[in-house]
């Protein structure tokens, strides 16, 4: 009778645990990126300049293009996304997640349109940082069927135009 009923406290403990991993689970994405698959964008590539890249596991790509140029800061920034190969058509939801890498911006996150074809296209903006400039990092969040994968692409936004210029 002890026995059984120190049994059933221990399946109810088990269960309020799993219970509370399930809701952590679930709730995670909403405020990390949660990331199952990461992969490095090329560090050579200046989104303020260009489209960038990065190759995924199952040999295609996904491209990041911000726009206009350079990135601006508290104006509409355009962002494309196109991705190739075999993940492509796996993709069910495209998002791009704006953070500060030496600060705390708030939460900015987008999530972009479906356009076919594994393009992807939305809106956004993200606030002026008090310090003048910083640098951003933009991870791009593609979920599938079964995974999370993530790009974290780094950016200056707004770009310094000349050391004179921001020297107050
Ligand atoms: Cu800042």
């Amino acid at each position: 009778m002890i026995l059984a009923r120190s049994l059933f406290v221990d399946i109810a403990i088990l269960l309020a645990l799993a219970a509370i991993a399930a809701i952590g689970y679930l709730y995670s994405p909403l405020l990390l990126p949660k990331s199952d698959i990461s992969v490095r964008p090329d560090p050579a590539c200046d989104l303020n300049r260009e489209a960038c890249r990065a190759r995924l596991p199952d040999g295609g790509e996904v491209e990041l293009s911000l726009s206009p140029h350079p990135i601006p800061v508290a104006r509409p920034i355009k962002i494309q996304v196109q991705v190739s190969g075999p993940t492509a058509a796996t993709v069910d939801r495209m998002e791009v997640d704006f953070a500060g890498t030496t600060m705390n911006m708030g939460y900015n996150r987008a999530t972009l349109s479906p356009l076919g074809n594994g393009r992807f296209t939305g809106e956004t903006s993200i606030p002026l940082c008090i310090t003048g400039h910083m640098t951003w990092q933009g991870t791009l969040i593609a979920t599938t069927d079964r995974q999370h994968i993530t790009v974290p692409f780094e950016f200056e936004a707004p770009i310094a135009e000349d050391s004179g210029s921001t020297a107050r």
